[in-house]
């Protein structure tokens, strides 16, 4: 039986690794392990880019992203722009068990989360409030990328893959603006025939090389999990070397059939992910690229 795996973005990675492998290894599906490991940092009041605590738009709304997708089954689920409701990976998911459809937005996701029994609730708190009004841009200054987004991709003791993604997206973004973390094939993409993947970073950029589901296809085609991230990542620098503009920080994980990992990020990312392997949990550096 093989042995279950996690990898997750960031630090706060090591929140959801050890949430997720918990499951995992009493047995339940990846896409499961993965949904409880992004809740558990939705559930963080200080981690200022997801769920509760996550930082605001540019009028300081708390809009949240996210996507599920289920690599036995090729089942996912995704909502945008959502207000006032905590678990938004768990919503996804519960878009493709309730309706026929992948993708809710906005008002209507959030009238479906409450048909379906998700409470309202504050996104704000204290310390996200104090730290939007300390770092707010004034109204013609570029924006503030701060970000960090929770990737969390799964492998559980039957060889199945499962991945979730979510966010509340760049902080100060555009009221209405979404990113790549719930876009099926951008932020995330699952398929156990080969492999699972996912981003954070600057999500324009993710979505204009279609990350997940370039890295999941590069794997089909041969290349290892690290290949087929910086395989992705050296088209977001070709693409910002043709644009003329800077490039900008993108990060990915990849996970393949057999259980191997890889990273990779674009220079100055600084990005650390979480690996667990059983009960094992480690948070290692991502390979930048320039
Ligand atoms: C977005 N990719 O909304 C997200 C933000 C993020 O690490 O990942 N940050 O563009």
């Amino acid at each position: 039986m093989p042995e279950p795996v996690v990898i997750a973005t960031w630090p706060f990675g090591k929140i959801a690794a050890e949430a997720a492998s918990k499951l995992l290894l009493a047995g339940k599906p990846a896409i499961d392990a993965a949904v409880a490991g992004a809740q558990a940092v939705e559930d963080d009041g200080t981690t200022r880019s997801v769920g509760f605590g996550g930082i605001g738009n540019r009028i300081g709304t708390v809009s949240l992203d996210s996507c599920v997708m289920d690599g036995r089954t090729l089942d996912c689920g995704s909502v945008a722009g959502v207000e006032n409701i905590r678990h938004v990976a768990a919503l996804a998911k519960r878009v493709y068990e309730k309706t026929p459809h992948v993708m809710l937005v906005g008002e209507w996701a959030r009238i479906f989360a409450i048909q379906n029994g998700f409470p309202l609730d504050t996104l704000n708190t204290p310390g996200s409030v104090a730290d939007w009004e300390k770092n707010r841009p004034k109204p013609d200054e570029p924006h503030v990328l701060g970000h960090d987004t929770v990737t969390v991709l799964a492998q559980d003791m039957k060889g199945h893959l499962g991945g979730a993604c979510t966010t509340s997206g760049l902080a100060y973004k555009v009221p209405g603006r979404v990113g790549d973390s719930p876009i099926i094939g951008c932020g995330l993409y699952v398929d156990d025939t080969a492999g699972a993947a996912g981003g954070t970073g600057v999500g324009e950029e993710i979505i204009r090389v279609v990350g997940a589901m370039f890295i999941v296809e590069q794997m089909r085609a041969g290349k290892t999990p690290q290949e087929a991230t910086e395989a992705a990542i050296q088209r977001v620098i070709a693409n910002a070397g043709r644009r003329g503009v800077h490039v900008a920080s993108v990060c990915f994980l990849a996970l393949d059939p057999k259980g191997n990992v890889g990273a990779a990020c674009t220079k100055g990312s600084n990005f650390t992910y979480a690996v667990a392997r059983g009960a094992k949990i480690e948070l290692l550096k991502s390979k930048e690229l320039s």
